[in-house]
């Protein structure tokens, strides 16, 4: 019986090894990475890019597509079983029923494999068949990126960084509460669990606070985003400041070996398994969302933004550079919601995206990855209209309104032809924009009459398929 197992065990070892050598020698994988802040819209992308896949009409600007070469696409299992499937039927069930509603948010790490036979291009097409490629689409919060620094410092420096950064004039008033509750411990004394819960409560309080003041940068990820870690001891600790001479066993050494277990257990498993493996990444970012929360949630988001695209040109010597496994050679940074704005606004929408990530990209641009920039809607859930506004003609859209479910026209307000308009106030941390202001309403989905082979409609995400794996279908 035992050895009968054993051999079971064994042959099942070398049948999924061959599977995977023989996928790896015959079906080509795609892993594309797809990410960004919570609520940037990471789900609703998933969601339709996966069904305009399988249903490919309005995808005319992805090559392979357009030119016939996708005979077929459908889902597959994924073969790694320990990920979580993207929960792809649900969220689409959401979309399109009667009464449609955005797809819920998600808190962790989830994929789905699309696979398509592909007919080659060019004169390969008669030299050789059909093969399938898999295309391996996994969402993650971009908050966990946000974790990469912490690799390198050490529990004081961390410390040191989050008080200092809870002392901007930005955050004073939500961090309030826990730097209070800092200041009546005494971090050299022995280790007390109510104490540390307190501690780590009100320090997630404040970091979800300054999140739903609308700022971006809230590191340590999991606080927020916890996936399967809710109420784990590797998230009970807290920033202090260092006394004297900690002795072990005192509250600043347990929180220091948390922060340590933290960064072993949590987020090096991430990297390394994850993260190291992506072919492609893209990064949505809902620059409207952040220039309706104003100038600091503006300068908040660019900070972000830094932190999560450095995360693609680690430094040679880092830990990061020495666990990658493949290198990402493209990356889309994608302003979504673009339904929210007339299309005449477009191209300022996705310039101002691309100053928010100046910086930041043309160091990852350096390190030779290819990066664009382009401002989409996953799920189109308005139409354009043109007013007559004070004599002047205005480009606005109209949907139904998420507050009061009625239909009506949105206009928020003119994006300024220069970026820096926006970027100069937000770095000198103004409170509010200078004589103007940008009001982005929320709308419901669209409510679609979709015939089985038809897939939601949207803006430009054909294109930002080409450009993330348009090359790989040829
Ligand atoms: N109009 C419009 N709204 C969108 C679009 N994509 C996302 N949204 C809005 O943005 C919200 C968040 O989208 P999700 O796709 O759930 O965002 P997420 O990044 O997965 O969010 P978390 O799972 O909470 O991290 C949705 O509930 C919609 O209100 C779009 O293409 N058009
Ligand atoms: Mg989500």
């Amino acid at each position: 019986m035992v050895l009968r197992r054993i051999t079971d065990t064994v042959t099942r070892g070398i049948e999924d090894s061959i599977e995977s050598v023989s996928e790896a020698l015959f079906d080509p994988v795609i892993r594309l990475g797809v990410t960004g802040l919570s609520r940037a819209g990471k789900t609703v992308f998933i969601t339709s890019l996966v069904s305009n896949l399988l249903h490919r009409g309005r995808m005319p600007q992805l090559r392979a597509a357009a030119e016939g070469r996708i005979l077929s696409a459908y889902l597959q299992p994924h073969p790694d079983h320990r990920m979580p499937r993207f929960a792809y039927e649900d969220h689409l069930n959401a979309l399109l029923g009667p009464n449609p509603s955005w797809p819920s948010s998600t808190r962790s790490i989830s994929t789905v494999r699309v696979s398509m036979r592909v007919s080659q291009s060019g004169l390969l097409r008669g030299l050789s068949g059909p093969r399938t490629i898999h295309l391996d689409i996994v969402d993650y919060p971009g908050e966990w990126l946000l974790d990469l620094p912490l690799m390198s410092q050490s529990y004081g420096e961390w410390s040191d960084a989050a008080f200092k950064a809870a002392r901007a004039p930005s955050r004073a008033a939500e961090a309030e509460k826990w730097l209070a509750t800092t200041a009546e411990v005494d971090a050299g004394q022995p280790l007390n669990e109510t104490v540390a819960n307190s501690l780590a409560g009100t320090f997630t309080d404040y970091l979800a606070a300054t999140r739903k003041a609308g700022l971006s940068s809230v590191a340590p990820g999991r606080f927020l985003m916890p996936g399967d870690l809710e109420g784990s001891p590797a998230l009970t600790f807290s920033p202090l400041p260092k006394p004297e001479k900690p002795a072990s066993g005192s509250l600043w050494r347990t929180f220091e070996k948390r922060f340590e277990s933290y960064k072993r257990v949590v987020v090096e498993p991430f990297f390394r398994d994850h993260f190291a493996r992506f072919d492609r990444q893209v990064v949505l970012i809902d620059t409207l969302g952040a220039l309706s929360a104003g100038p600091q949630a503006v300068e908040d988001l660019r900070v972000a933004m830094s932190e999560i695209l450095a995360c693609f040109r680690p430094g040679r010597n880092s830990w990061l550079s020495q666990i990658l496994g493949r290198r990402i050679d493209r990356i889309l940074i994608a302003a979504t919601k673009a339904d929210h704005v007339h299309h005449s606004q477009h191209a300022r929408l996705a310039a101002t995206t691309e100053s928010i990530v100046a910086a930041a990209r043309d160091r990852a641009r350096f390190s030779g990855a290819k990066t664009e920039s382009m401002a989409i809607a996953s799920v189109r859930a308005t139409v354009e209209q043109t007013i007559q506004r004070n004599g002047a003609e205005v480009g606005v859209v109209r949907g139904r309104l998420s507050q009061t479910g009625e239909y009506a026209a949105s206009y928020p307000g003119e994006l300024p032809a220069n970026p820096s308009n926006l970027l100069l106030p937000a770095r000198n941390g103004d409170a509010a924009w200078d004589g103007t202001s940008y009001r982005v309403a929320d709308f419901d989905p669209p409510v679609l009459d979709l015939k089985p082979d038809e897939a939601p409609p949207h803006i430009r995400l054909d294109r930002a398929a080409e450009y993330l794996f348009g090359d790989r279908l040829s």
